[in-house]
Parts: C-alpha cells; structure tokens; sequence
C-alpha cells in the first residue's frame, strides 16, 4: 500500500475555492499500458443527510443518486459511475446509518446497515461525509461509522467534510478535523497547539487512520473537483467491469421511482411521505426522439392525505411534478415526459 506522507496542512480560502487541507500522497503509479483502463471503487459513507448522493451526483454530473432535505432518502446501495481520462470511477452510494428505532418510525428496509457493510468489501477506497454544519454532531463521527471503519481499516479511507457554504465562520475548522481524525491524519499529528495532550481511546469521537481531508459544498461544487482528481489519482490499472459509457447499475424504473420518492419527501412534512407507496406503472423510452415517457402511481394510505398532498386545486401536486420532470431529465439527459397519478390506497375487502 501506498505510504501517505503529511506534507502540510494548508489553510487557505479564496473566492472559487473552499479550505482544503492538503495532504500530499505519494506519487501514484505510472500508467505503463495507454490501451489499458484504470478503475477506483470508490464506497461513500456517512450519517443520514449528510450529503452523500448530492456529492456522488456532482462529481459524475447527473442525479444518478436520489438526494433529499430529510433522512434516509437512500435506502439501498446504488452505483453511479463517471470515466475521465481512460478512467473509470465507480461510486458505491449507502444509506445513511440508521437505528431499529427509525426503521420502525420512516417504513425502511431491513437491509439498510448491512448494505453499507456490503458496499465496503468491493471499495478499493472509503469516503466517509460528514456534515459540518449540523451543530448537534459536527464534532464527532457516528459511532456505526468508526465500527465500519475499523471493520475494514485496511481499506484507505478519506474524510469529506460537506456543507462547509452553511458555516458563518471557518475557523472551528481545524478543531473539528483535530476531533474527527483524532487530531492524526496518514499516521501524522496535526501541528499545531492543542494536540499534545495524551490520548485517551474511549474519548476518541474520530478515526485515526483517514489518508485524506477535504473541505468541500457538495451543494455548490466547491471543492468536489479535487475529489475527483484524488480518485483519479488512485485509479488502478484494470479490466473495466462496466463499459466507459455505463452510468449506473440500476434500472429506469427504480431510478424514477426513487427520484419521485425524493421529490414527495422535499415537499412533504415529517413522516408523510415515507408512507407513500410509490411505483412506476408505465415506461416507454423513444430512441429516434431521444425522450422518455414514464407514469407513476403514488399510493396514499388515506384520502384526507391524497387531498393534503394535491393541495388547493393540485397546485402542490403540480409543483412537485415540474420538480420531479427537471431531475428526471438530469438522471437521463433526455426529455422527460411524466405523469404522476394519485391514489388512496383501497382497504382490504371482505
Ligand atoms: N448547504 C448545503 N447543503 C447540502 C450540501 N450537500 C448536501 N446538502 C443538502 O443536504 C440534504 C441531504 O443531501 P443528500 O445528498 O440526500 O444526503 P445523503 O447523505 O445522501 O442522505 P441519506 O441518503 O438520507 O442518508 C439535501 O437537501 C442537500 O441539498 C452542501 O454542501 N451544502
Ligand atoms: C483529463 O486530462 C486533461 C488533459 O490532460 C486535464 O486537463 C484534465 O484535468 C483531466 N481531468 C481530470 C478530472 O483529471
Ligand atoms: C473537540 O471538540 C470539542 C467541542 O465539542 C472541543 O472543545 C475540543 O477542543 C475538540 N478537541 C480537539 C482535540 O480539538
Ligand atoms: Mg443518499
């Protein structure tokens, strides 16, 4: 394994560019064999809404990954893939860590936690986000991820500091970093005052072990560009297991039904919309025309919520669905035609 060498941790801020600690790696391999492509299995990691699919769809230019303001809008591991430069990054987009208690609460699949335990064993590197500027956790890492991180701690692991546009002031930044990597990053101290006290691991809230740090807006793109120039960096020499012009894993239909589900949970208070059961029912893509043709059906569980979402005269719902067309027509790049149908679930007969 590469060794990583802390050169300097660079503070810096300019207009166009967000503080980026800079930790120097070593130099990546040369690229011997031009016919040959280079691949980076990259799984991205964090707490619920800490902007993993906002920073996945930045970096590949397409909302391949259904991203919302409430939690748990992921629910099960999509790949969304980018190549650049005969290289191919693959990302691994994860749930957000999540509790008996909160799948129980927002209708979740069982499967959310081992999915991200899944997404780890194919990574050849780990991103973990983390928000900063959620005030209630900034200073720590969730305790699920430190467990997945020392799961696996063989695997490099880098960490994504996201939302740093939200933060009045940037000078609580280095003492988050000293907090979230242990106050060590790539096997080096951070220099600096503060830092010299004895370690104490049962009050480490971080991991000590990230190779990597960058400060980033995955909502404006500040920053994000270095990430992807990191990866590409780290990209190995291999067969590609998906061609050049493979974006995703998934199919239509799964990603429409989860940009609509994203779409309902922006636009719908609390617990609402993860109550909806939401399913393509119609699907017709036109190669000559370029254009997509899709209608969904969105089941209510009671018709007093059927009217609350369709607001006066549908407005709301009519909003939402222009809403729902422009981010349909950024996961495909084609035109997208869509009609959403509203329906009360029918109570079993007997
Ligand atoms: N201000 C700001 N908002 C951001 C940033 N990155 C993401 N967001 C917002 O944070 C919310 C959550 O983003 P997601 O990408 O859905 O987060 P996630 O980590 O994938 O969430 P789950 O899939 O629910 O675990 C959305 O409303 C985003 O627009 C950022 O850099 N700055
Ligand atoms: C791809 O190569 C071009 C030309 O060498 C370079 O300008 C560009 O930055 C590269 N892209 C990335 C993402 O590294
Ligand atoms: C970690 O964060 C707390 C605030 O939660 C702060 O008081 C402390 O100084 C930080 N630790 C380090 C090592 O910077
Ligand atoms: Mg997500």
């Amino acid at each position: 394994m590469a060794t990583l060498v802390l050169c300097a941790l660079r503070l810096s801020y300019s207009k166009s560019r967000y503080f980026r600690a800079a930790f120097i790696s070593s130099q990546p391999e040369r690229d011997t064999e031009r016919s040959h492509g280079k691949v980076v299995n990259v799984a991205i990691i964090g707490a619920p809404n800490s902007g993993k699919s906002t920073l996945i769809n930045k970096i590949t230019e397409r909302k391949i990954c259904a991203a919302s303001n409430k939690v748990h809008t992921t629910t099960k591991l999509v790949r969304a893939m980018c190549y650049e430069n005969n290289t191919q990054i693959v990302f691994l987009d994860t749930p957000g860590v999540v509790t008996d208690k909160e799948k129980r609460k927002y209708n979740l699949p069982e499967s959310m936690l081992s999915a991200c335990y899944k997404s780890l064993r194919c990574a050849d590197v780990v991103g973990v986000v983390h928000d900063v500027s959620n005030r209630y956790t900034k200073d720590y890492l969730h305790s699920d991820i430190i467990g997945m991180l020392n799961a696996v701690d063989e695997i490099p692991s880098f960490l994504i500091i996201n939302k740093v546009d939200k933060l009045k002031s940037k000078q609580q930044l280095l003492t988050v970093i000293r907090n979230l990597t242990n106050g060590c990053i790539a096997g080096n101290p951070i220099p600096g005052p503060g830092n010299s006290k004895k370690k104490d691991s049962k009050t480490e809230k971080g991991y000590n072990k990230f190779s990597d740090v960058f400060l980033i807006s995955a909502l404006n793109g500040d920053g994000v560009q270095d990430i992807k120039e990191y990866l590409m960096c780290n990209a190995k020499t291999a067969g590609f297991q998906y061609s050049p012009d493979t974006w995703t894993d998934q199919t239509p239909q799964v990603l429409i039904e989860e940009a609509v589900r994203a779409k309902f949970l922006d636009f719908l208070a609390q617990e609402i919309p993860y109550k909806l059961n939401i399913q393509l029912e119609y699907f017709e893509e036109i190669e000559e025309e370029q254009k997509i043709l899709c209608s969904v059906v969105v089941e209510c569980p009671s018709d007093r919520l059927s009217r609350l979402i369709a607001g006066a005269g549908g407005g709301r719902l009519q909003q939402i669905k222009s809403h729902i067309r422009n981010d349909l027509m950024d996961v495909f790049k084609k035109t997208v035609v869509v009609d959403i149908n509203l329906k009360v679930k029918s109570k079993p007969t007997e």
